[in-house]
């Protein structure tokens, strides 16, 4: 009978340690195939360093590339959405049915098991093992088989740790423009290097031009060029007002980041975060993207800095006490060079005499286009008009 193992992980990306473990293994239980499976990783969930599905595919497949005894299945990616090992172990199993099936975890996964979900039907078809690795409590991996062993669950450990490598430092590492290739498996390194992989990193010089592919990817070629046009728009603004044009070019660049996202998706990463819909956001969708893009950017891509989250937060409803930068991308999504409405040329002209004065001009056009369409009309953006005819009626001053 052929003896086949499961192998997944999310393989980002895989490593010498993975195929140790592999091979380990393969040698010690005498397996005839192991499987490589890289998981699918939900769109929510996916980290600004992380590498695409293909990606993560591609290295499996060049890793496995010298070893016959390795395979690598898409099956869970092609799949889509999560999937549950015990699922996969059922398709494998249908597809080989006369093999003798064996699950292989990282050590850490492995005293996690018995939580996994429907873990006795994944016990059942198939010998739970993994390998210690060094420095890692080899005695605690073999207490938690032994239990597992006492409940009748067919488990194994190798006996020889692997070395402790792990996908996170060696993303860190590439970052930071150091190399990993002693941790790789040949031809890995060379792929990185050839799709520019992992080189995500926090220098501030050139996030704009990673931002740039990220919103690609996220948005139809019309919300693109409109992203980019707002940034330019507002780096204008910034440089004729006195803020700073980096941060204004980056929201600009960032303000409609999910406007072009599903619904679906975009509650989903509200419920994973959190954050709670007012009365007329649950009754307007269109007004979701602001404070999605501003989740979005703050807990998957990272971004620290709070001005600019906010003024992708409020770049839809404004609100009152607006600070410069909100204000600038508030008024550069009006007057970007891609916009076209009758008086966009009296409104850019306006832009560059007082910024004030066209957010009152903007905000009273946006009501009054609420109001003909019989639309709500969002606290927010009422607040932001009142403060400034409340102004206007006490004839503060202004600081332009
Ligand atoms: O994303 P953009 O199209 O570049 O522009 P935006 O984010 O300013 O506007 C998105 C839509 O939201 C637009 O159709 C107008 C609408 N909107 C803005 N403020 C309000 C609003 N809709 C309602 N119902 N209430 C508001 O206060
Ligand atoms: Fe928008
Ligand atoms: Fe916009």
């Amino acid at each position: 009978m052929k003896k086949m193992a499961l192998f997944g992980g999310t393989f980002d990306p895989i490593h010498r340690g993975h195929i140790s473990m592999a091979l380990r293994l393969a040698d010690e239980l005498g397996l005839d195939e192991v499987v490589l499976m890289p998981t699918f990783v939900p769109p929510h969930k996916i980290k600004h360093s992380m590498a695409d599905a293909e990606h993560r595919l591609a290295m499996c497949r060049v890793a496995a590339a010298p070893h016959p005894f390795l395979s690598v299945s898409d099956m869970e990616i092609t799949r889509g959405g999560a999937s549950f090992t015990v699922d996969t172990l059922t398709a494998l199993t249908a597809q080989y049915p006369d093999a003798e099936w064996y699950l292989v975890t990282g050590a850490d996964m492995f005293c996690t098991l018995r939580s996994w979900y429907r873990f006795d039907d994944i016990a059942k078809m198939a010998t739970l093992c993994t390998v210690p690795r060094d420095g890692t409590d080899v005695q605690a991996l073999k207490t938690y088989a032994e239990e597992l062993t006492a409940q009748g669950v067919r488990c194994y450990v190798a006996d020889e740790p692997v070395e402790p490598i792990s996908s996170t430092e060696i993303r860190d590492k590439l970052a930071a423009g150091e190399s990993t290739d002693e941790w790789l498996p040949d031809g890995v390194a060379d792929y990185i290097q050839a799709y520019g992989l992992y080189t995500v990193v926090a220098d501030a010089r050139d996030s704009d031009e990673q931002y740039k592919e990220i919103i690609r990817r996220r948005l139809g070629d019309y919300r693109y060029h409109h992203s980019l046009c707002v940034a330019d728009e507002a780096k204008r603004l910034a440089l004729r007002y006195g803020a700073d044009e980096k941060k204004a070019y980056t929201a600009g660049l960032l303000h409609d980041i999910m406007k072009d996202t599903d619904r679906k998706s975009q509650l989903q990463i509200l419920t994973d975060f959190g954050i709670l819909l007012d009365e007329v956001e649950q009754q307007v969708d269109k007004l979701w993207h602001a404070k999605v893009g501003a989740a979005f950017l703050e807990h998957i891509l990272q971004v620290k800095d709070r001005a600019l989250l906010d003024a992708v937060r409020y770049h839809t409803t404004g609100r009152a006490g607006m600070s410069l930068l909100e204000k600038i991308v508030f008024v550069a999504d009006f007057t970007s060079a891609d916009r076209r409405y009758p008086d966009v040329d009296d409104v850019r002209r306006l832009s560059d005499i007082s910024l004030e004065e066209t957010m009152i001009y903007t905000i009273d056009y946006t009501i009054r286009d609420l109001l003909g369409r019989g639309q709500s009309i969002h606290p927010d953006t009422l607040a932001a008009y009142n403060e400034r005819i409340l102004e206007r009626q006490t004839g503060g001053q202004r600081d332009e």
